[in-house]
């Protein structure tokens, strides 16, 4: 059986929809149990491993959580025209996207404070629910042009053999221009750390792809990662206290430095220990 939206199908019968189907939004394989399902190994020290995440991403901080992570990888199945209408990923993680067969076009926006989101897409107050209520196809024939001509649009097609990097907290929206089959995962990397903390601290109610016996995912993570990575999680804890408290930011910076300078003296934090490697 596969998972294809909210419905259970035997791949069989899923295979001959993409077959046979003509439908404006074709029904998407997202399946997040695919590598027990098919017996697949996944992971570079993994004995008879069938693949395992790009490197160049660097470490995954999930990891810690072992068994108890969220849902993080899928293979993903559809016709020409399925695909994903604008969303972020959860938990303000990343994910990586290798496409095995076919072709996918993606149109991304970054996101950051002051950041509107894309043309056409209407968040909740809180920024919790997404309202794009038109089809991919309808987005695109309204919204297309538009989106193009906004600041920070970038766009690009996958062929097989080839990965996008989806950074934490970026809009995206993906197209299949063909039949394809694409495996997806999300992870956690050390630059993104602050985000994805603050968004389990400061949004519980939008936490996803836990199992239900977790019930406080934050302190969970906290305390994995006080035991495995203390140092990172200092670092991550820090530049979250100055993003909640903008003025530890501004005492940090007009304090009165070592070398002599009178209490509340102005200096520039040039080359100061900042937020500066809170970046890609
Ligand atoms: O349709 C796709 O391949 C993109 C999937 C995606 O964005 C996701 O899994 O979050
Ligand atoms: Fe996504």
């Amino acid at each position: 059986m596969c998972r294809a939206e909210a419905v259970d199908w035997p791949l069989e019968a899923y295979v001959d929809y993409v077959n046979n189907n003509h439908d404006e939004s074709p029904l998407y394989l997202f399946d997040r149990g695919f590598a027990d399902k098919m017996n697949i190994q996944v992971g570079k020290d993994v004995d008879g491993a069938s693949y395992w995440p790009p490197e160049c991403l660097g470490e995954d901080l999930f990891g810690v959580l072992g068994e108890q992570r969220p849902d993080h990888r899928w293979m993903i199945v559809g016709p020409a025209r399925g695909g994903s209408t604008f969303h972020k990923d959860p938990n303000a993680t990343s994910a990586w996207n290798g496409v095995l067969t076919g072709s996918k076009y993606w149109l991304m926006f970054p996101s950051g404070p002051g950041i509107p989101p894309p043309p056409g897409v209407i968040l909740s107050e809180d920024s919790s629910e997404i309202t794009s209520p038109l089809s991919i196809a309808e987005y695109l024939l309204s919204f297309h042009e538009l989106a193009r001509q906004t600041p920070g649009c970038r766009e690009g097609i996958c062929y097989a053999g080839e990965v996008l990097h989806v950074p934490s907290g970026w809009f995206h929206l993906v197209l299949n221009l063909e039949e394809s089959i694409a495996i997806t995962q999300n992870f956690v990397p050390r630059a993104k750390l602050p985000d994805v903390l603050q968004f389990l601290r400061d949004t519980p109610d939008q936490i996803s792809g836990f199992k239900d016996d977790i019930e406080d995912a934050y302190s969970l993570f906290e305390d994995r990662l006080k035991d495995k990575h203390p140092e990172i999680l200092s670092k991550a804890l820090e530049i979250l206290d100055k993003r909640s408290n903008p003025r530890a930011k501004w005492e940090e910076l007009t304090k009165a430095d070592d070398d002599g300078d009178e209490p509340g003296a102005f200096s520039f934090g040039f080359g100061g220990d900042d937020e500066s490697d809170d970046e890609d």
